[in-house]
């Protein structure tokens, strides 16, 4: 029950209930704030978190590209965090968000002078788009929304403002009836998902896209992309269209909350066999294992709590 859980907030543990900010806190009116997403897992040995350090560095990185100002330590931010997740050891919770803005103080849009604020929350997200979805695969449509180029938007950096377009995209799918949009950059090309990155397979291939077609650098991303290489299948990253989507043997989405999401349709053209493909599969199942510490391979990527 969430009025039981502690929120982590500017160095204190505080109550659910209490976790609240001003209505003047310049991120909300602006958009000024970074923000982390991060696994939590169950396993024998009890909790673990995911690649902590890789997301709380991403974290740092975010808020030094909007020049906002974290008094914290990379050291102090995990064991912030590891701090929270204990605090939280009796409620049921699977997701772990940090999030950092420019607080109060001055009005406008100059955040110069602001101090920072800084939370961590832990939430329970379950299978981000949902059991049936894992299982069979996705339904995806084509947001109409353009994906911001990197000219707009440093999309490298989890910005919170950034998300508005995520936001309209989602929004697009669930009216059209599909579990998750696509978006296509400037060029045309399919950089990402609304909250996640996008890989497909074609005779025997595996390709993302890249850094320069507006994408965020995904952890989850890496991860998939590491243990594609160790099974000897190094992943291409090249600029991916949309038509090449529809002809692929198999697509799926990575993502800390979308974990490894098979595809069954894009634009109601199914992919593939319309099952989640061996490829994916495989794959799926090796993240499955690293992320819960099963895998001695990949043991430095968890953090025990
Ligand atoms: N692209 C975007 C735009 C994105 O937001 C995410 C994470 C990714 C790619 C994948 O990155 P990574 O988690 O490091 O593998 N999206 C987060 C937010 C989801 C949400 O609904 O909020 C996440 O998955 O935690």
């Amino acid at each position: 029950m969430a009025s039981q859980q502690k929120v982590w907030m500017d160095g204190k543990l505080v109550d659910y209930a209490n976790a609240n900010i001003h209505v003047m806190t310049h991120g909300l009116h602006y958009g000024g704030g970074v923000f982390e997403g991060i696994r939590i897992y169950e396993t024998p040995k009890g909790r673990c978190i995911f690649r902590l350090r890789e997301h709380m560095a991403r974290f740092l990185d975010s808020a030094k590209v909007i020049s906002l100002n974290i008094p914290y330590s990379l050291d102090e931010l995990c064991e912030a965090t590891k701090l929270t997740v204990r605090a939280n050891a009796k409620s049921k919770v699977d997701y772990i968000r940090p999030i950092a803005y420019f607080g109060t103080g001055t009005y406008g849009l100059n955040p110069i002078k602001l101090p920072t604020s800084l939370a961590i929350a832990v939430v329970y997200m379950g299978v981000y788009l949902g059991e049936e979805q894992m299982k069979f695969g996705a339904r995806v449509i084509t947001s109409s929304w353009e994906k911001s180029g990197n000219r707009a938007l440093a999309l490298n950096a989890k910005v919170c403002g950034h998300y508005v377009v995520s936001v309209l995209a989602r929004l697009e799918a669930v009216k059209r009836g599909a579990d998750e949009a696509l978006l296509l950059n400037a060029d045309g090309n399919v950089a990402e998902g609304t909250g996640e990155n996008i890989f497909m397979v074609r005779k025997g291939k595996i390709y993302t896209t890249p850094i320069s077609a507006g994408i965020l650098e995904g952890i989850t991303r890496d991860s998939v992309m590491r243990i594609a290489e160790d099974l000897g299948m190094p992943v291409i990253e090249r600029d991916i269209t949309r038509s090449e989507l529809m002809i692929a043997d198999e697509v799926f989405m990575t993502g800390t909350a979308a974990e490894v999401q098979p595809i069954h349709s894009i634009d109601e053209m199914v992919i593939g066999a319309g099952k989640p493909g061996p490829i994916t599969v495989k794959l799926q199942k090796l993240f499955s294992d690293a992320a819960r510490g099963k895998s001695k391979k990949y043991a430095s990527w968890v953090d025990y709590v």
